[in-house]
């Protein structure tokens, strides 16, 4: 009996120690094997913010998000307005990765990812001017949709980087 009972305690002090431990650093969420951070206490613009992930994430190999599929689109999104409470009716923008800053109109992952999924909202792919893209939402029900804006202007951001413990 007392040999269950330490066998027990042992697997429960390793259990919240794993779980203390997480497998994202600190202030990064763990989804689908990949660490993201929202960061909106420092608004920059889309170089600096990309840089910024770079050096925020453990191993230097962060980038701003890249968005492959509709379920991580759902993710970034309804993680991202928890934060945001309350909307207050405004539109709130965050850089993703995804820019046309080489070739107008021809846009690519910051981190070199192929472009698998997008999530335009209504005519906003490639706007005059607009180099970098932002995922938008107003309301709770929104699905943060995408928008190309200038790359100068200064927003929130998200990071991310592939979880290699997960
Ligand atoms: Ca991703
Ligand atoms: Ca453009």
């Amino acid at each position: 009996m007392k040999y269950y009972i330490v066998v027990l305690a042992a697997a429960i002090i390793v259990t919240l120690f794993s779980v203390a431990q997480g497998y994202c650093e600190p202030r990064w969420t763990e989804w689908n094997r990949h660490c993201y951070r929202y960061v909106d206490h420092k608004r920059k613009n889309w170089t600096l913010a990309s840089a910024d992930c770079t050096k925020l994430s453990p191993t230097d190999d962060g980038h701003l998000i890249t968005i492959d599929s509709a379920d991580e689109n759902k993710f970034a999104s309804e993680w991202w307005i928890t934060m945001l409470k309350p909307l207050q009716g405004q539109w709130q923008y965050i850089w993703t990765g995804l820019n046309d800053i080489d070739e107008d109109g021809t846009f690519v992952w910051s981190d070199g990812s192929p472009v698998t999924y997008t999530n335009w909202g209504g005519t906003q792919t490639d706007n005059d001017n607009g180099d970098c893209v932002t995922m938008a939402v107003k309301r709770v029900s929104d699905k943060g949709q995408w928008k190309d804006i200038k790359s100068s202007e200064k927003i929130g951001y998200m990071c991310e980087y592939t979880c290699k413990d997960c």
